[in-house]
């Protein structure tokens, strides 16, 4: 179909010392298991059990047990491989809660290909980045999704890179590659993948002007995929709702697709985030997990659709990405009829979650405890002195499933990987005596806006490039609903922009609208340390009372 443009080989990534991949194996945490036979295991184990409910592209609700997502990711593996495609190469997914999603993502792996995870929200600067950064083959899209059309925007990226790659589109593809082409294909055999090596390249919530890419291997992750479910309750009888975005670390691994693809249940897929549409397939699809952030748990419970349903089949709902707040984890059983678990995790590794049996004050009160007995956990003051139990510190973590370095990063690994291979997450927490990690805070540049990450210097440097700008903050401002909501502090040169300006700025920039500023403020000079730089903590101490202030007067 297309000819071939050979693709850089992956990278190297920082690799676990001998010693622990030993005790890994030892351990039965690393297996022989790969995300390229995933599929084909389960179903050889639940041939016919429903594996995903969902829309397709069209909007056509769909229904396929595990033989038939077998079949159709193998035929996407096939049609991937006619068009190019080699193990290894990496191929770019963005597709919003659709059934295409789950088969291009086994079908990638299957080829032995790496999914690198998209996400509906990003636009041409992000989906730029990523497809040159990681020198991208194929970009599998839907046609459009909440009325943005995704042809427009591959158009718009190719026309940046010297080596574009294959576009494939669910839905109607116009000049590009149909996804329902690739439908014809066959792959003969599995890849033969190295469970040791890199499955796909994850984003980071990131800290840094450009994001991060998170190389996890095979054994690494289904190892934080099985030690989930049975903390999860998940086994075959589960039936979860996926709302959030498919292709974040905390539905598709906590325990979420792939931990119910691994026990032989039920993936529902939400085409939308609004309570009532959750609540109908709560009812129809008798769902019994969910995985939410804290805005939506709210949205949830506030909604007074909840008493035309029946959610009693609902029985766990995981909550996790930003901190829950304990007044609102306090509601969650009576309001929702279900147990609330806390989940506290991050794509580059170590994941929390409070125990379905913990005492409903660790519940309410922690962000739950680590996975694995050998997840390390250590909580550090300024100077990296350990600091008293129940004091509050830096969390560093190292274990069998966090990574060691980020992708093509050297000098950001050096900062953040301290010498014995110890993640410095930028997070800020107390242990209790039962091991339970509370989150305090973040030490971190990074704005937590309801859980999608904006890293401050990446939206400082889009507004430092605006003529008019001479220097820019961003900071989190506190939010009801949200939890926290970017402001943009900016010190002008001549004549202000107005705010509306400066948001249609960012976001001609062409990054996700969650990024774009929600506040804009400007100011003559920015507050100071005692060494002369920015102090953000000052700038988010005087715009939270101002805000104070003004919700007073209002
Ligand atoms: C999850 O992953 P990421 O990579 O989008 O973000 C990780 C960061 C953490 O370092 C922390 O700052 C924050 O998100 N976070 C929480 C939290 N869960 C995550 N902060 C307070 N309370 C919580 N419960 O967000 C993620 C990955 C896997 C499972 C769950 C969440």
């Amino acid at each position: 179909m297309t000819s071939r443009i050979a693709r850089e080989p992956l990278a190297p990534v920082a690799q676990y010392p001998p010693e622990l991949v030993t005790h890994y194996r030892e351990r039965g945490y690393w297996t022989d298991e790969t995300l390229a036979g995933f599929v084909t295991a389960a179903a050889a184990r639940y041939p016919d059990n429903e594996a995903v409910v969902g829309s397709d592209a069209a909007g056509t609700q769909t229904r396929l047990t595990y033989s038939e997502l077998d079949r159709r990711s193998s035929a996407v593996a096939g049609g991937l491989s006619g068009l190019g495609v080699r193990p290894g190469d990496r191929v770019l997914l963005q597709l919003p809660n659709i059934v295409e999603y789950v088969e291009a993502l086994f079908g990638v792996l299957k080829l032995g290909a790496l999914p690198v995870f998209g996400l509906p929200a990003h636009r041409r600067t992000e989906i730029g980045y990523f497809c040159q950064f990681a020198d991208v083959a194929a970009y599998i899209v839907a046609d459009r999704h909440g009325g943005f059309d995704y042809r427009a925007l591959a158009r718009e990226v190719n026309e940046g890179l010297e080596t574009p790659p294959v576009v494939i589109v669910a839905g109607d593809p116009e000049e590009f590659v149909g996804f329902d082409s690739l439908r014809g294909y066959e792959i003969p055999v599995l890849a033969d993948v190295d469970p040791l090596s890199v499955a796909f390249l994850q984003l980071s919530g990131g800290t840094t002007g450009v994001p991060k890419l998170i190389p996890r291997t095979h054994a690494d992750y289904l190892y934080s995929v099985r030690a989930s479910n049975p903390i999860c309750g998940v086994d075959d009888s589960t039936r979860m709702l996926v709302v959030l975005p498919a292709a974040h670390n905390f539905p598709m691994s906590s325990p979420g697709i792939l931990g119910v693809f691994h026990a032989g249940g039920t993936v529902v897929l939400a085409p939308d985030t609004m309570p009532s549409t959750a609540f109908g397939l709560i009812e129809s699809e008798r769902v019994t997990h969910a995985s939410l952030v804290p805005p939506i748990a709210l949205a949830w419970m506030a909604a007074p659709s909840k008493a035309d349903h029946d959610l009693s089949s609902l029985r766990v709902l995981g909550v996790g990405g930003a901190k829950f707040s304990a007044e609102a984890a306090a509601r969650v059983p009576e309001e929702l009829g279900c147990t609330l678990q806390q989940v506290f995790g991050m794509a580059e590794g170590l994941v929390n979650y409070t125990r379905l049996d913990d005492t409903q004050e660790l519940i309410v009160s922690t962000q739950g405890r680590p996975i694995s007995p050998d997840d390390e956990v250590r909580v550090v003051d300024d100077e990296g002195t350990l600091v008293e139990p129940g004091t509050t510190g830096h969390l560093l973590t190292r274990g069998p499933y966090t990574i060691r370095g980020y992708y093509r990063a050297d000098a950001h690994n050096a900062e953040v990987f301290d010498a014995e291979g110890f993640y410095r997450t930028g997070d800020l927490v107390s242990v209790t005596d039962t091991g339970h990690l509370i989150v305090e805070g973040r030490a971190k540049d990074q704005i937590n806006r309801g859980g999608e990450k904006v890293a401050a210097e990446e939206i400082e440097n889009h507004l430092l490039s605006h003529p008019a700008v001479h220097d820019a903050a961003v900071v989190a401002v506190p939010d009801e609903y949200l939890g926290e909501r970017t402001c943009a502090v900016l010190v002008v040169a001549g004549e202000a922009p107005t705010v509306g300006e400066i948001k249609r700025y960012i976001r001609g920039r062409g990054v996700a609208a969650y990024k774009v500023p929600d506040r804009v403020e400007f100011v003559t000079e920015f507050p100071v340390t005692g060494v002369g730089k920015t102090s953000k903590a000052a700038l988010r101490r005087v715009l939270s009372e101002s805000i104070a202030a003004q919700t007073l007067s209002s």
